[in-house]
Parts: C-alpha cells; structure tokens; sequence
C-alpha cells in the first residue's frame, strides 16, 4: 500500500548553524521515536550536502526544494537532477506555488521536471493547486485536472507510481487558512479519481497525495485520518522541531 509522509519544506529560512541545529533535532527525535510515516526535509540547496551527512543513518529522507529541467550547461543558478543524485539525494519538490508565482513556472515545466527526475531514479514531489479566485470562482476541480493532466499524464503507469502529489491550495500556504478536511479530502478524492481513470484503480491507490497549506500541530490528525490524504507537505510548522514532530505524531 502507499506510504504516509510528513515532508518538511524549509524554504528560503535559517542561516547554516541554525540548518544544522534543527537537523540534529531532528536526528534526535528519530532516534528517540518509532514514527508512523516516513519523514522527509526539504532544506535550501546549499544545506543538502550537510544534511545528507547528518542523516546517513537515519531514516529521513532529503529532497531538494526545486531542480532544473535541463541535463547540464549554461543555465546560471539552477540546479540538475544529475547533481542531486551524485550527493544522494532523495528527489526533489517539483513547482511548488512559490515557484509558480515568483519565477512563472507552468505545468509544462513541472512535466519536464517530473520526467528528468524520474530518469535518474528521483522522487519528484509535484505540488498544484488552485488560487483563490479560482476556488471562488468553482473552478477547483478543473484547475487540479487540467494541472495534473499537463504535468504527468505523459507519464507511463510505472513512472507515475514513483511520483509523490501534493495539493496546495494556494489560499492555504502560509496563510493561516486551512482547508477543512473535507475541502482538502474531496480534491485529492478526485485527484485520485482521475489517475484511476487514466491509469486504473491499482496505480491510483498506490500514488501517495499530501496536503499542503497551513499544516500545523492541532490540525494534523484530522487532515492525515481522511481516507484519501496520506500525509503532508508542510512548511512553518517544519522550522520548529517541537511543532514537525507533534505533526509527524499525527499518524500515531
Ligand atoms: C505550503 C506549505 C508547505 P505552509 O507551501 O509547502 O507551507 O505550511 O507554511 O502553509
């Protein structure tokens, strides 16, 4: 069966030392627990290296925040999939909001993105969602078709299986509005739905969907107990160990 993930997306925070210390909390916490759910980091770019040597011994998982979608050359900045995976990375978030709204990322870049990690062996964690205007509007359920269908519908059915999907309702991020469980298990029912009408019901249940948007310690439970949520993809509550880990508990 699909597994149940607390992803931690840490953003542009912290300074190195401060990185470092809320690694080694976490290092702790997972040494000290027996966690329900896998449990992955996604620190800024230049703090991989250090959290892969922190946690070679423990079970959690590091993921880049963003990747480019080109192999290698004269692209000032970004980031390949073939450098992550030469530090053992485990993936990388693909078109988060924040990459939507302030670098213009589409869909058809989180489709190439998606495909080049999928190459290398990379978990993408490939994140949509509707905006505001658009969930006023009822357009959210074929905003996320549209989105879904354009970023990894050209993927066969054993690649789309390796893909980790995170609703963000761009409303909810880091705004202090949550979706209710219901909003949030009705769209990843639907995102759900599509992959089986596309793919069949056996791939469906396999592909893990988190929910993304103002995750935080009171509210975690009841969002991981709907049938369709398997856990979250979480960005404030992720820079304290006290908050990620009461979250993490949200699946015991
Ligand atoms: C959504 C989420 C993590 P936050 O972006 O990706 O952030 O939990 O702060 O709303």
């Amino acid at each position: 069966m699909r597994k149940n993930i607390v992803a931690g997306n840490w953003k542009m925070n912290k300074n190195f030392a401060d990185a470092e210390a809320l690694m080694i909390q976490l290092l702790e916490y997972k040494k000290n627990n027996t966690t329900n759910c896998e449990v992955y980091i996604a620190p800024p770019a230049l703090y991989l290296t250090m959290a892969k040597d922190i946690f070679k011994n423990a079970e959690v998982e590091v993921f880049a925040q963003d990747v480019s979608e080109y192999q290698s050359g004269a692209y000032t900045g970004e980031i390949s999939v073939e450098m992550i995976n030469s530090i053992g990375i485990d993936g990388s978030l693909v078109s988060h909001s924040e990459r939507r709204q302030y670098h213009g990322e589409t869909d058809s870049h989180a489709n190439r993105k998606v495909k080049a990690l999928l190459d290398v062996g990379l978990t993408p964690i490939y994140c949509n969602g509707e905006t505001l205007e658009q969930r006023k509007a009822g357009q959210h359920f074929e905003v996320v078709k549209n989105q879904t269908e354009v970023a990894l519908f050209t993927l066969s059915a054993d690649e789309i299986k390796k893909v980790v999907i995170a609703y963000e309702p761009v409303w909810a991020i880091g705004t202090g509005e949550t979706a209710t469980p219901e909003q949030a298990q009705e769209i990843h029912a639907h995102i759900r739905s599509l992959i089986a009408a596309k793919y069949g019901q056996e791939v469906a249940d396999e592909i893990s969907i988190l929910y993304g948007g103002s995750v935080k310690p009171d509210n975690a439970k009841e969002i991981f107990s709907q049938p369709d949520i398997d856990g979250g993809l979480i960005g404030g509550a992720a820079l304290k160990i006290e908050d990620f880990s009461k979250i993490i508990e949200g699946f015991n």
